[in-house]
């Protein structure tokens, strides 16, 4: 294995914006007008505009004292060193190096009026951001429109949307997979005309589906159709045994045909020898059985926790929670390359299978799930719970040490694959699908409270500071990923220039882009399928940071949706190719477009108050969940103690 890069409380210091070269006075003066370092200066100055002409003075001032003073944007260093267990001597040479050091270069492409700071951000948009972000939010609303339009006109009750070729396509077994995947966000944008047309199409034949349909996969009919029947549940007025919702039908609706379906699913885990189920079902006889390969991958086996603990907290049974929660059990008892998984496990034998080890496909949720997981349960008072949250920080451990390096010339944070394990080598590929983890790291660090409260509540540890470094250096890839094109649309895989890794003539077409020689796109990997990840993870880094800027990085995504991939006759269809102009199309609109990528847009631009990260949790599809204030007893049975 080639040697990875530390990525530790050693590393912290760094900056990984890149920077312009200016004169020693411009880095001096925009360093106290613009940087992070202004407020710290602040407390020390008895007279901070006086610091103009003594500047040495009071750079040795700033330089030889430990800052007493909370900044939000610089919580790394203060964290470190308010933390009781784990105290960390300034360094003074770094001190220095970040009064040298210049201003940020701002994001690409932004325009002279959206221009956001280097990281002084209050949390108080004024008035006119306000309307901005409105307006904005307006936008993505008429684009879940036009994509629903779309579909209804020529693919309703089809599980997707061809909409080049104007017809329906049934790729996940031909239960509507489309409609259940955008009620909530209809919901959730006050789409009442959609949310009754969904609502009745569901109200009216998914039963019908259900009892009929064949073959479907046990993952993705959890994570699409279970969870948003369940957050239309929640969303509705359910679980206060109320109807929110003006149209559609009545709560009691999704959740009997959620247990109905989960009723059917359940037969995977109870056909397999093993805790771990097989991966498919043939739901009209409610039969389960293995893949092809026999085996069921590692990702899809640990993302059906949520769903099926949220059903069985409202159903009041808890068989599906009982079963789900089997295999966390069991992966618990596996052995693990510092807490990576491989890809693949076997239902016959409950063990993993190959080496290969990636946060890309197939193995992506399971790490996700192990926090989010935790987070649901974690009113529970037992406490059976918290092997969940030893997992999760295990593996980040392992994440920082084993597979996130930097690239070449620029010093972008990615994070690569072990295809085979801790013994075979380091392969510097990244699945866009790997972009949730910023969002991830951000949430498991705080909990999905502000960083700011976080911080002056003292409540993140060392590793939580790691980890929400390594969320706001990887988000920032992820963007690049985007930038870095001609379309200004993120490539289905990118290779990353390392000093061990180089492809000549396979940049993604943008000139303008400083990444251009850091980001590799090799000719298959060249697709877009209108995948949400990367605004997930900016929605997420927004609420905990408040940094603007993640808002701005997701509004040049969004336009680039808009101008690219944007179908006149309705809809949005995927790409063959981002790299080059016009992009050459694929005719696909996923059910995840309107399910996740255009839901997390709409929140990103919005009200933080809007589905709170500490009330909610959301599920691998962006289906929000409330978190209950449940106490189970003993047997899996529980009582509510109110909702939240
Ligand atoms: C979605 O179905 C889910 O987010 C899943 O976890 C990963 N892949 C797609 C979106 O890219």
């Amino acid at each position: 294995m080639s040697k990875s890069l530390p990525y530790s409380v050693k590393d912290v210091h760094y900056d990984n914006a890149k920077f312009r070269h200016r004169s020693f006075f411009k880095v001096i003066t925009q360093t106290l007008f613009t940087s992070d370092m202004k407020r710290e200066c602040v407390s020390y100055s008895t007279g901070k505009f006086l610091g103009l002409f003594m500047i040495f003075g009071l750079a040795c001032l700033i330089l030889t004292h430990a800052s007493k003073t909370p900044s939000a944007t610089d919580g790394l260093s203060k964290g470190l060193e308010t933390n009781e267990e784990h105290k960390v001597v300034t360094d003074v040479g770094v001190r220095f190096k970040k009064l040298l050091r210049r201003a940020p270069r701002l994001p690409p492409r932004l325009s002279g009026n959206e221009k956001v700071s280097s990281g002084i951000f209050t949390g108080k948009p004024n008035e006119h951001d306000e309307e901005k972000w409105k307006a904005r939010q307006r936008n993505v609303k008429e684009a879940f429109i036009h994509a629903w339009s779309g579909y209804k006109k020529s693919a309703m009750g089809y599980d997707e949307l061809l909409p080049l070729s104007m017809q329906g396509f049934d790729g996940l077994g031909g239960l509507g997979a489309t409609v259940v995947d955008s009620l909530d966000t209809a919901m959730i944008m006050g789409l009442e005309e959609v949310v009754s047309e969904a609502g009745s199409w569901i109200e009216s034949n998914l039963l019908e589906r259900i009892s009929q349909k064949g073959d479907v996969n046990l993952f993705e009919t959890t994570i699409r159709v279970l969870g948003g029947l369940l957050s239309a549940y929640h969303l509705s007025g359910g679980d206060q045994d109320m109807n929110l919702a003006n149209t559609g039908p009545k709560p009691t609706i999704y959740l009997e045909i959620a247990k109905n379906l989960a009723d059917r699913l359940l037969s995977a885990f109870t056909s397999s020898p093993t805790p771990i189920p097989y991966s498919d079902v043939l739901l009209k006889n409610s039969s389960a059985h293995p893949a092809h390969n026999l085996l069921s991958s590692t990702s899809e086996v640990s993302t059906l926790q949520l769903e099926f603990n949220y059903l069985s907290a409202i159903s009041g049974d808890p068989k599906y929670k009982t079963e789900g929660m089997k295999v966390f059990a069991h992966f618990k008892t596996l052995p693990k390359v510092e807490g990576l998984v491989p890809i693949y496990i076997s239902p016959h034998s409950g063990e993993f299978i190959g080496q290969e080890i990636r946060l890309g496909s197939r193995g992506d949720s399971y790490y996700e799930y192990l926090i989010k997981v935790r987070l649901q349960l974690r009113s529970i008072q037992d406490g059976n719970f918290t092997y969940l949250y030893d997992m999760y920080e295990e593996a980040m451990r392992g994440v920082r040490h084993l597979l996130v390096q930097k690239t070449v010339p620029n010093e972008l944070v990615f994070v690569g694959e072990l295809p085979g394990g801790s013994k075979g080598s380091f392969s510097p590929k990244m699945d866009h699908l790997v972009c949730f983890l910023p969002g991830t790291l951000a949430l498991g660090a705080t909990k999905g409270i502000t960083k700011e409260k976080a911080m002056k509540d003292n409540l993140l540890t060392i590793e939580d500071f790691e980890n929400l470094k390594l969320a706001e250096d990887l988000a920032k890839t992820c963007f690049e990923m985007y930038s870095v094109t001609s379309t200004g649309l993120a490539p289905e895989i990118a290779y990353f220039h390392t000093k061990d890794f180089y492809e000549d003539g396979l940049g993604g077409g943008n000139q303008s882009s400083e990444y251009v020689n850091d980001i590799i796109i090799k000719f298959n990997d060249r697709h877009n399928l209108l995948r949400p990840e990367t605004v997930e993870s900016l929605f997420v880094l927004y609420r905990i940071t408040q940094d603007p800027k993640y808002r701005e990085w997701g509004w040049q995504i969004f336009q680039s949706f808009e101008k690219y991939t944007k179908v006149d006759s309705g809809g949005y269809t995927s790409l063959n190719d981002v790299t080059t102009l016009p992009p050459q199309r694929r005719d696909k609109m996923e059910t995840f477009f309107l399910g996740e990528t255009l839901k997390y847009l709409y929140l990103l631009f919005g009200d933080s108050s809007v589905i709170p990260l500490d009330k909610f949790v959301f599920n691998t599809e962006a289906h929000p969940f409330p978190i209950k204030d449940a106490i189970y007893l003993e047997g899996g049975s529980f009582m509510m103690k109110g909702t939240m």
